[in-house]
């Protein structure tokens, strides 16, 4: 009912709206819509109250709920169903559950902060309140399970692509699920799925961008290798304008990815913005470490790797690091 409440405010364009009104137009009573603005309040909405008029909306917080997201979209699915958390351990878990029964594709499960925030093998995510934007997009594509990892490809250009349009912010993909800047790591992507023998039953791309994020916020543990987008660009952007920016693009390119079946014209894209190609680097993957130079990132989405004898191996996934002036990042 409180979204009820806030989108007559909204529609309004900032005219005061009597409660009168609202309790009528809702059928609910003038101390309810009363008690309903006392709680958009806490929110943080700024709601002016003028005596025997009404009632103004002033300001909007940067959440990222539904009513805040829906009016800067422009996608046909992606982000037009959205789960909005206050908290939650995360996204990834809880899209993995809602995934479980009969979704809408392209549904967004966003929180203003998770608990456990996953990354790839168990990894921790730190993920501040308030400060990032932790989504999790439910998807049903109708490729095979072995193409669902290109996903992550097409997620990772669509990141690159809504910093640079939004926040003018240049940054690269460190293959296969990193985005970084200044050498270090800004996004990462977590691509999970549920298939059974060669039908996908669904993919989670859970995407984790430090938004506006301060060194503090990290940790120990990450302070060094972390970084956001206000500490890269010095300025605060508003988090819905960018997830919304985020959802554009990736529903582009995924449109792109599915009807064609290969991530073939928007390959060359991802590679003008790869932070490994023509570098030095060392891959471990479960099986072995090796060290050479990135070539090539295959139609398959593979990492083409030269090592120093000549031979030349495609890899799958793995954790890369790229040898540079700071070592290896
Ligand atoms: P990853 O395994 O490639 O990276 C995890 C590593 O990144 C950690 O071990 C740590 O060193 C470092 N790290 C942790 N938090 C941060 C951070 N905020 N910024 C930079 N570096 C960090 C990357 O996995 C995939 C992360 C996906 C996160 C999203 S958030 C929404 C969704 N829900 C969820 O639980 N995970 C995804």
């Amino acid at each position: 009912m409180k979204y009820r409440i806030l989108e007559e405010l909204k529609a309004s364009n900032g005219q005061v709206v009597s409660g009168e009104e609202i309790s009528r137009k809702l059928g609910i009573s003038r101390t309810a819509v009363w008690k309903h603005i006392s709680k958009l309040r806490s929110e943080g909405y700024t709601i002016e109250s003028q005596t025997n008029s009404g009632y103004k909306l002033v300001g909007s917080p940067d959440i990222l709920s539904a009513s805040e997201l829906e009016p800067l979209l422009h996608t046909v699915f992606m982000g037009r169903n959205v789960i909005y958390l206050d908290s939650t351990d995360s996204t990834n878990t809880y899209a993995k559950k809602a995934a479980e029964e009969p979704f809408k594709e392209g549904t967004v499960i966003i929180a203003d902060e998770q608990t456990a925030g996953r990354g790839r093998l168990g990894r921790h995510w730190v993920a501040t309140k308030g400060k990032g934007i932790w989504m999790s997009i439910i998807l049903k594509p109708d490729i095979l399970p072995s193409d669902a990892p290109k996903l992550t490809i097409a997620a990772a250009l669509a990141v690159v692509k809504a910093l640079s349009s939004c926040c003018q912010l240049d940054t690269r993909v460190k293959w296969p699920n990193d985005i970084v800047s200044g050498g270090k790591k800004l996004c990462g992507i977590l691509t999970e799925m549920s298939a059974e023998a060669d039908e996908i039953k669904y993919v989670i791309v859970g995407i984790g961008i430090n938004a506006n994020m301060e060194v503090c916020d990290f940790g120990p543990e990450v302070s060094n290798t972390a970084t956001s987008i206000s500490i890269e660009s010095g300025k605060t952007f508003s988090r819905k304008a960018v997830a919304a920016s985020v959802l554009y693009e990736f529903e582009e390119l995924y449109k792109a990815f599915v009807e064609e079946g290969s991530i073939r014209h928007f390959l060359d894209e991802y590679k003008r913005k790869s932070a490994v190609l023509g570098k030095e680097i060392r891959v471990i993957s479960k099986k072995e470490e090796i060290i050479g130079r990135a070539v090539d990132i295959s139609r398959e989405g593979q990492l083409v790797v030269k090592l120093a004898d000549g031979s030349v191996r495609e890899i799958m996934s793995g954790e890369v690091s790229v040898r540079g002036l700071y070592g290896y990042i």
